[in-house]
């Protein structure tokens, strides 16, 4: 193994509980959903055992509804460790939040590294519970689009895209802020943003997780990203013997309401759509790149052209920027505003190389890489400077890692990590 893949194996390691792994050990000490996903995409290189092990720790939590929780609490870590804690979902070990649908996409990358019939067996139904419950008990649209009722249920918490659908929600108070322990304010949400958090994730736990309230909003990314679920389950259903195209046609469904609703062809962008109001949120974040992941998206040429554009420069700026760096709030290092995550730049290169961008899903690939290691596999980073922000050993930036190295076609050279001094 090569200084890179042992670094990123370390990361791994040290976060590892035993059964699941926590995204970081201080500021996030529990299983989280879609981490738990991209996780497995590393872990199938060092250790497909280990990788299954992730994701059925997270399906045993799953609900009876078929919801996936965000968060499963690791009972051995101290309540007070992560606020909101088991105590406030009153949910027993988990929340009452979902996050983005990348699992069946990860059980069946796992599969591929080391094929396991039984592994995809038991996941297959409980994979199938859980889409039902997202197109049955969450389309408040109606429009055959999944709604997410928290903005951290979109996996990217205070995109700009949430700020005028959160602007009436009341200020929770009274709680005291654990992640500020562990990050740097300027690089964490505002207080203001996590007191509507709080407000909206009562809200929905005192209606018993049931009743849409403030906040119910089409993200394009999470729909993307059910789409490109269900084309894996389709080749899960394949490998299993069972019937594919129900999974072929609910996927063409949700692309074709994506297209006819949060399309918009004189911007070439997908936004997310208020329900509450029926408006698009003309906000560019890189939730609307998220489609280009679908193969047969007909409108991929105009949006690789804003892709590439001025709002977000890809190959020209380290990895993908999370918001328009032509927008007034753009700011290079405040988590979901404008730095770069990997799991976004590792699912747009996957959107490339499924739409023949090769040279440009390579460079982007080498850029993934090069940032990780030298920030120490930094939660997210700056887009024009590359410096890292965040938390570091972040599992997934350290998983995405190991799957770029692993196919081959990155750069694999030991890279110099940054200075303490530039991050
Ligand atoms: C709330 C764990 C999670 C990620 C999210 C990221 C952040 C949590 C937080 O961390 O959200 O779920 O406390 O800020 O935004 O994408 O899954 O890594």
């Amino acid at each position: 193994m090569n200084v890179t893949r042992e670094r990123a194996a370390a990361v791994l390691a040290g976060n590892w509980l035993g059964a699941s792994t926590v995204p970081s050990r201080g500021l996030y000490p529990h299983q989280w959903s879609w981490d738990s996903a991209f996780i497995a995409f590393g872990l199938r290189h060092l250790s497909p055992g280990r990788a299954r092990r992730e994701l059925r720790t997270l399906f045993a939590a799953q609900w009876p509804d078929g919801r996936v929780p965000h968060i499963v609490f690791d009972p051995a870590t101290p309540p007070e460790a992560y606020f909101p804690g088991p105590s406030f979902w009153h949910a027993g070990r988990t929340s009452g939040l979902v996050q983005p649908p990348v699992h069946a996409r990860a059980a069946l990358a796992v599969h591929k590294a080391d094929p396991d019939r039984e592994f995809l067996a038991t996941l297959y139904p409980k994979l199938v519970a859980w889409h039902d419950y997202l197109r049955t008990c969450r389309d408040a649209g109606g429009r055959g689009l999944v709604a997410i009722v928290h903005p951290w249920e979109s996996g990217m918490d205070n995109s700009p895209a949430w700020d005028e659908a959160l602007a009436h929600v009341p200020l929770a108070t009274g709680f005291v802020r654990r992640d500020l322990q562990h990050g740097e304010a300027g690089d964490r949400p505002s207080d203001d943003d996590y007191g509507r958090y709080v407000r909206l994730a009562a809200a929905y736990r005192d209606s018993g997780y049931t009743a849409a309230g403030d906040f119910v909003v089409e993200d394009p990314g999470f729909n993307a990203l059910l789409a490109d679920a269900e084309l894996a389950m389709a080749e899960i259903a394949e490998e299993l013997g069972l019937p594919a195209a129900g999974h072929r046609e609910a996927a063409a469904r949700v692309e074709k309401a994506l297209e006819e609703t949060l399309w918009d062809s004189a911007a070439g962008f997908f936004f997310a759509r208020d329900v509450r109001t029926g408006s698009l949120i003309r906000e560019h974040t890189c939730a609307g790149l998220l489609p280009l992941v679908l193969p047969d998206l007909a409108v991929a040429p105009a949006l690789l052209a804003t892709a590439t554009g001025p709002r977000f420069r890809l190959g020209r700026v380290h990895g993908v920027p999370s918001y328009d760096l032509t927008a007034p709030g753009f700011d290079a290092g405040r988590y979901w505003r404008g730095p770069s995550w990997s799991n976004v730049g590792w699912l747009v290169r996957q959107g490339l190389l499924r739409h023949g961008e090769h040279a440009l899903a390579a460079s982007l690939g080498e850029d993934l890489v090069e940032t990780a290691v030298r920030t120490g596999f930094a939660e997210y980073a700056d887009p024009l400077t590359g410096a890292g922000h965040g938390t570091r050993s972040f599992s997934w930036t350290a998983a995405l890692t190991l799957d770029l190295l692993s196919e081959g076609n990155c750069d694999n050279r030991g890279f110099a990590p940054e200075p303490p001094s530039g991050s």
